[in-house]
């Protein structure tokens, strides 16, 4: 198979290749021609370059540490190539895992149409077993939906079949197997599908900046590469679009602007999605725009299994937005399940001892876990710290799913350049207050409090850190 690699700088020339080039060979080919990325970096959005015969002019959707397919314009139906295949994903810096996706990545491209286009798309199959793809949320003909054994025979490995309908209704839908789902898509494999309104839609707001992601997760023991399949709910890698923080790139915002969020739930478990700095609304889910008499104000949006929900707010306070699930544990890299609670546990006997042995082993969680955040444990290779990413105060000790919203007032139109951190007008941080320094809590195990139930029994942890944190011990 022929590969283009998928240059951001360079769309014009792929999209001419693709789509406004009838004399093109790849314009002839019965089948066009498959793009592939493997860049996690945010795509500057594809738009068709001046595609009149399907659809309006629409703002495309930026995907969010991922990529839209460019289609090719062949008797008046949008083609587009999907090829379901293994891949190499970077989580984050200092992560890759082996996933199964679409044209070099998990999620694989964003399909991105116009209410009434025709559409046809490719499906070549270069994974080890048979696949399907559902096209959640359309309306399409039965022979359509791609439910293996229900709508149609899964698609052999090696073989390319075809899935054409026309995209009926606006929205934000996904696309994921219906064939060894479980498998598939604990392997990486969706993506999510955008139809924009043919006409000025009353529920549909025109917005300055549309983004869009699927969370996903993954269950990779720490040093592995590859999920465990089997896994039904204790995965350890939460996921916006394959990507967990620090790896997760920022929402930018100019100052005043409308902006959307599209977000799609393939996990298994719901995701309470929190922004801070201002409210919004759904607008919509993957049934529909939602009618603005039935809209009401939200900070925090809880998206269950196989749900989609868009959301809308103006961009109106300046700074840097921290935007998350608010599940606490959702915010973290991977930890063993078996780490117990040692919160008012009292190591330093236990400590004294173990250090006469080992001069560097120290006590860890007594009072928190965010140490964890500050210091550089040894960890297996290929493995994320439970909590990092750096801010302008300090560690922001988190992980997973966690991004920051930016607004600005000076952000050029489209732009998608990180502008670094917020700089707070003086006088506007939290302060210190002087000659207000207040005791120390009494230490629990000498009786002041309870130590929590759990801890009785629970195994003394002890790790050995790399150099200059011999202070932490006591
Ligand atoms: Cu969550």
């Amino acid at each position: 198979m022929q590969r283009r690699r998928f240059f951001t700088h360079a769309l014009a020339g792929v999209a001419g290749a693709l789509a406004a080039a009838p004399v093109a060979r790849a314009a002839l080919a019965a089948v066009p021609e498959p793009v592939s990325r493997t860049d996690p970096a945010t795509a500057v959005p594809w738009l068709p370059p001046g595609v009149t015969g399907a659809g309006r002019p629409y703002r495309p959707v930026v995907t969010l540490n991922g990529w839209t397919l460019p289609f090719r314009l062949k008797d008046g139906v949008k083609e587009f190539h999907l090829v379901a295949e293994p891949v190499v994903r970077e989580l984050a810096p200092g992560m890759v895992a082996h996933l199964w996706g679409y044209n070099g990545a998990s999620p694989g491209p964003t399909i991105e149409v116009v209410e009434g286009d025709r559409v046809r798309i490719f499906v070549t199959n270069r994974l080890p077993e048979p696949t399907t793809i559902h096209w959640h949320g359309q309306r399409l003909p039965n022979g359509m939906d791609g439910v293996g054994g229900l709508n149609q025979p899964p698609i052999p490995p090696g073989q390319t079949w075809v899935y054409e309908f026309v995209a009926r209704r606006p929205g934000t839908f996904m696309y994921h197997p219906h064939a060894d789902e479980m498998v598939q898509m604990a392997m990486g494999m969706m993506g999510l599908w955008i139809t924009h309104p043919r006409q000025p839609h009353p529920w549909i707001a025109d917005v300055e900046r549309d983004y869009a992601f699927l969370i996903n997760a993954f269950d990779i023991t720490p040093g592995a590469r590859t999920p465990n399949v089997n896994t039904m709910l204790d995965f350890n890698l939460w996921a916006w679009n394959s990507r967990v923080f620090p790896g997760i790139d920022p929402l930018l915002a100019r100052l005043g602007e409308r902006v959307r969020v599209r977000i799609g739930n393939l996990t298994m478990t719901n995701h309470p999605i929190h922004i801070h700095g201002l409210e919004f609304e759904v607008t919509g889910t993957d049934g529909g725009p939602v009618r603005p008499e039935a809209r009401w104000p939200e900070v925090t949006v809880d998206i269950a299994v196989g749900q989609m929900r868009q959301i809308e707010f103006v961009a109106d306070e300046e700074g840097d937005w921290a935007m998350h699930c608010h599940k606490s544990h959702h915010t973290m890299g991977p930890m063993g399940h078996g780490v117990p609670t040692l919160i008012g546990v009292d190591h330093r006997g236990l400590v004294h001892r173990l250090q006469r042995l080992a001069p560097d082993w120290m006590a860890m969680g007594e009072r928190g876990m965010a140490d964890m955040g500050a210091m550089e444990m040894p960890l297996p290779d290929n493995t994320l710290p439970m909590m990092t990413g750096q801010g302008p105060y300090g560690p922001i000790e988190m992980g997973g799913m966690f991004t920051v919203l930016k607004v600005r007032r000076d952000l050029p139109t489209g732009s998608l350049s990180d502008p670094g951190w917020y700089t707070q007008p003086p006088g506007s941080r939290a302060r210190p207050v002087e000659g207000q320094a207040a005791p120390p809590a009494p230490h629990p195990a000498h009786g002041a409090v309870e130590p929590p139930s759990a801890t009785p029994a629970a195994p003394f942890q002890a790790r050995k850190p790399q150099g200059g944190h011999h202070g932490h011990s006591h």
